[in-house]
């Protein structure tokens, strides 16, 4: 149980102060109580506690959808505002329906996902990821939907520092599956650019260039899901930055409003943006909205996150860090169970040989271990995530995988 939290530690029940390994899930980038972002709520609620989005407005929303589009990658210069990584996957995927329709395509209807991708809880989110635990209890899902293979090969790849080397030719499976459906079908593909949840897979050199042009090529919209990478988690503020390719929305949350208060974003296109916006006045545009989209508190929140990223440099931190973390984390190579290491920016992966017969327990057992040692990790299968606060110091870094060490001599 946590009961407190403050910078980079997590206070227990017990009063033990735990380091913060995962930073919250994923979403904590500037660490835990920033003075910022504890006062912005603190004035908000004093000033303007709700106000709706239909038909009203309020002028932090505009203020918060105008820095975003100061920070995110060329050409994403409109925002639409959801209250988790889920609803955003939600609103990009109707946006890429109704935005063929809108252009009077109405027969492009398929959503592409991936194998292995995570794109949040909801119906369209379980419908084209690809985590089979997070599917099969429900149902029949949309229709419609397809999927191209994953990227995890670690025969070819084990232990890369950075982005692997090979694989960029998974991305033709996408030629696969226009095949199967034709092009004149397929509204839009979603991939995370870094697939996270499922355990941290780097796209391979060349892989997400391969994918944009095959879109191109077919008139698909590319969707990247940025709820984890978005804001500093890869040493820049967004994907694009590093990897040089733009897709036509991004979906965003978690660091939106460093975890703080619920809230995300979906950026889209100009080109996607006009589609729908030709009037006339009186009629609705788009039928999507939440009651709390650019809720006042959540807006204010993330304001005051946008200020202390740039304050602190937060947002490219994770680039100054990179080798270090990456030193680090590879040192671990060669101790017991360890089958792969991966990283990019500040995020780290260690896969490790399951039990057989007993998927997850060795990785189960490394959490509860680092835990006693009072450090915070993730996993998910047999693989620990570490994703710490972009605030975090080199002897942190080194605090973090000392630990780390002595659990994977520990366990079985
Ligand atoms: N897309 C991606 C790429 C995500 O990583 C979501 C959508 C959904 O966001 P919400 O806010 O609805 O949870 C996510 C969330 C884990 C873990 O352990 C990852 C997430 C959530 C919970 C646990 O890896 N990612
Ligand atoms: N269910 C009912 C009966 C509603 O009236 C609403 C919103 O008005 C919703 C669900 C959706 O809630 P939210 O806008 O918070 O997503």
């Amino acid at each position: 149980m946590l009961v407190a939290a403050e910078g980079m530690h997590y206070t227990t029940d017990d009063n033990r102060k735990i380091l913060d390994g995962t930073a919250g899930l994923w979403c904590v980038n500037a660490g835990h109580k920033r003075p910022k972002i504890v006062e912005a709520i603190q004035r908000q609620i004093e000033e303007l506690d709700y106000a709706p989005a239909f038909q009203m407005g309020h002028p932090k929303a505009f203020e918060l959808a105008s820095r975003l589009t100061q920070i995110s990658p060329e050409g994403l210069d409109h925002v639409f505002f959801t209250n988790s990584g889920s609803e955003s996957v939600e609103t990009a995927l109707k946006t890429a329906i109704a935005y063929h329709r809108a252009k009077g395509d109405g027969s492009r209807f398929r959503l592409i996902g991936r194998e292995r991708g995570y794109h949040g809880v909801n119906f369209g989110g379980i419908s084209v990821g690809g985590i089979v635990g997070n599917r099969k209890m429900f149902g029949s899902l949309l229709t419609g939907v397809d999927h191209i293979r994953h990227t995890h090969d670690i025969e070819r790849n084990a232990f890369t520092r950075g982005m692997p080397e090979h694989g960029a030719e998974f991305a033709d499976d996408l030629e696969r599956i226009v095949q199967l459906h034709d092009a004149s079908t397929i509204a839009a593909v979603i991939v995370e650019p870094m697939a996270g949840s499922t355990g941290v897979l780097m796209p391979p050199k060349g892989y997400l260039q391969r994918l944009r042009d095959i879109c191109d090529k077919h008139g698909i919209l590319l969707i990247f899901d940025e709820v984890i990478t978005g804001f500093g988690r890869l040493g820049v503020p967004f994907a694009p930055d590093v990897f040089g390719v733009i897709p036509d929305m991004i979906t965003t949350a978690k660091g939106l409003t460093n975890g703080v208060i619920p809230m995300g974003a979906v950026f889209v296109t100009d080109e996607i943006h006009d589609a729908f916006m030709d009037g006339p006045e009186h009629v609705i545009e788009f039928f999507h909205g939440y009651t709390y989209s650019g809720n006042p508190m959540a807006c204010a929140t993330a304001l005051a996150t946008l200020e202390t990223y740039q304050e602190e440099g937060l947002l490219t931190r994770g680039a100054e860090l990179a080798s270090y973390w990456e030193d680090a984390l590879h040192s671990l190579k060669g101790l017991p169970h360890v089958i792969d290491i991966r990283n990019m920016g500040l995020i780290g992966a260690i896969e490790l040989e399951p039990i057989a017969g007993e998927p997850t327990k060795r990785a189960f057992s490394a959490f509860l271990n680092a835990f006693e040692r009072n450090v915070l990790i993730r996993t998910t299968g047999d693989i620990i995530a570490l994703s710490p606060p972009l605030i975090i110091e080199k002897q942190q870094i080194d605090e973090l995988f000392g630990v780390l060490a002595g659990v994977l001599k520990d366990i079985d």
